[in-house]
């Protein structure tokens, strides 16, 4: 009998003997006409990469790789040249986008860690918990919300992704997997469905979450609520577990290309090639032309794995542009079509602007959002974006406890402290945008930054960003609980 998930509580539902045949009857453009006329708000999908570096793609600055149909959604849609996550890390980044606000000010300062035995000393964040964030407010506005992928904001109620919004999950509840093929994470399945472990699945975990997305989609177009997607690719993060006759086939294609770029390479046209399946079925479902689609990246490349971040200083976990910037486009067919703009933004805008382009009030969220619309630039309407101090931050741990990494940002002048024992440094990123040199630190525009960067960090000080004692718990006893045997070593 064919099977099929519910997408409301995601288990496994038999299709009745009656309901298949009469399934099949209706035809995919009539079902498709009417859901479209039903939805009067636009579908919302949102594809985060991981560690996808400014430059890598073939349209950014990538000249080893090929990804048309990301590529595609740079041309029809808006292109931000000059679009920024709110940190150099992942669990910040995904708050910052997710709430509106800066990552240290939810309550996330750097790694959500729960995995090993001292991980409760090198975890840097807990989301605030009053503050209703994107898949709740969607939820809350008719929206059937869906997390196909990375959530790495929490391991335990009140921040697991069903907690928080999303009445689907299935994908990696922390930050990584060890094993693109086996779905595991120190030797226990990290493929979640929901609040349990998932039944083992075979295949690629790129390809596994493009298929669940697609039939999330599949299934939302024949309701007649909106839907809300967050498919939150693991890839191009490490391990750069690529599949090996794709590998090979970069390798012919691009003579003197390093086994590791290969690799990395590979793993972002795979996403390519699942947004190309994405696309696809909205086309084919006849929602494409009522879905609102953002394509971006957590947070810069990573050096170890050979990423590109274009023309810029510096890789994921810097303060350096490398670090910060990230590709983001945007699309909803006949709303926001073939533009580009170099007006800055950041992740924690996308809430305001997702606001603005529903028609949903700001306040219905009960923190105090700091992003701000920046629907009119989508739209091609004159908008000043730049006149403001934009917040790059990320806590660490090092050897002597942990360490803290700010970057401040107005007009041009960009206030650096990377490392916390290094001097602070100033660029212009007018005549210096490779951070090369730094400038006098003295002088009305280095005091203000100054200033504003203490100030900044007086504020989130004052904002816990630890997991409480009785809400921590460690790796192997949540899989556990949750279904999941250890696998492997
Ligand atoms: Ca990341």
């Amino acid at each position: 009998m064919k099977k099929s998930i519910c997408i409301l509580c995601g288990t496994a539902v038999a299709m009745t003997a009656s309901a298949a045949p009469a399934a099949k009857a209706a035809s995919a453009a009539s079902a498709a006409k009417a859901a479209t006329a039903a939805k009067a708000r636009p579908n919302v999908i949102i594809i985060l990469a991981d560690d996808q570096g400014y430059g890598d793609l073939s349209c950014m600055y990538a000249r080893d790789m090929q990804t048309p149909n990301i590529d595609g959604l740079f041309s029809d849609g808006v292109r931000m040249d000059n679009y920024y996550s709110n940190s150099a890390l992942s669990s910040p980044a995904r708050a910052a986008l997710l709430t509106g606000c800066n990552s240290d000010m939810a309550g996330v300062q750097g790694v959500i860690r729960n995995e090993d035995p001292n991980s409760y000393y090198e975890n840097f964040g807990h989301l605030n918990p009053k503050y209703t964030i994107l898949p709740q407010l969607l939820k809350k506005n008719g929206y059937t919300t869906a997390l196909i992928g990375k959530w790495h904001l929490g391991y335990a109620s009140p921040n697991t992704p069903n907690d928080r919004g999303f009445d689907l999950f299935r994908g990696i509840m922390g930050g990584m997997m060890d094993d693109y093929y086996t779905h595991t994470r120190k030797g226990y399945p990290a493929l979640w469905l929901n609040k349990t472990i998932a039944p083992p699945v075979k295949g690629h975990i790129t390809d596994v979450l493009t298929d669940y997305a697609i039939d999330f989609v599949r299934q939302s177009g024949k309701s007649e609520k909106p839907f809300f997607l967050y498919l939150a690719y693991n890839a191009p993060h490490i391990p750069l577990d690529a599949p090996k006759d794709w590998v090979e086939r970069v390798k012919q294609r691009q003579p003197g290309i390093t086994d590791t770029r290969a690799r990395l390479v590979t793993l972002i046209e795979q996403i390519d090639a699942g947004v190309g399946r994405l696309v696809e079925e909205l086309k084919r479902s006849g929602q494409w032309e009522n879905t609102f689609i953002m394509y971006s990246s957590d947070n810069g490349g990573y050096m170890q794995s050979q990423a590109n971040n274009g023309p810029y200083r510096g890789y994921k976990a810097t303060m350096y542009e490398g670090g910060l910037r990230v590709p983001a486009a945007f699309f909803l067919k006949g709303r926001i079509e073939k533009g580009r703009s170099t007006n800055m933004a950041q992740h924690m805008d996308i809430v305001p602007t997702l606001c603005d382009l529903l028609k949903i009030p700001v306040t219905q969220l009960p923190q105090q959002v700091e992003g701000i619309s920046i629907l009119p630039t989508l739209e091609g309407r004159a908008q000043t974006t730049d006149d403001r101090y934009f917040w790059f931050m990320e806590r660490e741990a090092n050897e002597k406890g942990n360490k803290l990494q700010t970057a401040i940002r107005h007009g041009n002048f960009k206030l650096v402290q990377n490392m916390p024992a290094e001097p602070y440094e100033l660029f212009d990123l007018a005549s210096d945008p490779k951070e090369t040199t730094s400038l006098p630190l003295s002088g009305d525009i280095y005091k203000d930054l100054y200033f504003q960067m203490r100030v900044h960090i007086a504020n989130a000080g004052a904002v816990p960003w630890n997991v409480p004692k009785d809400e921590y718990v460690y790796w192997p006893d949540m899989v556990e609980k949750a279904g999941g045997k250890k696998v492997a070593e």
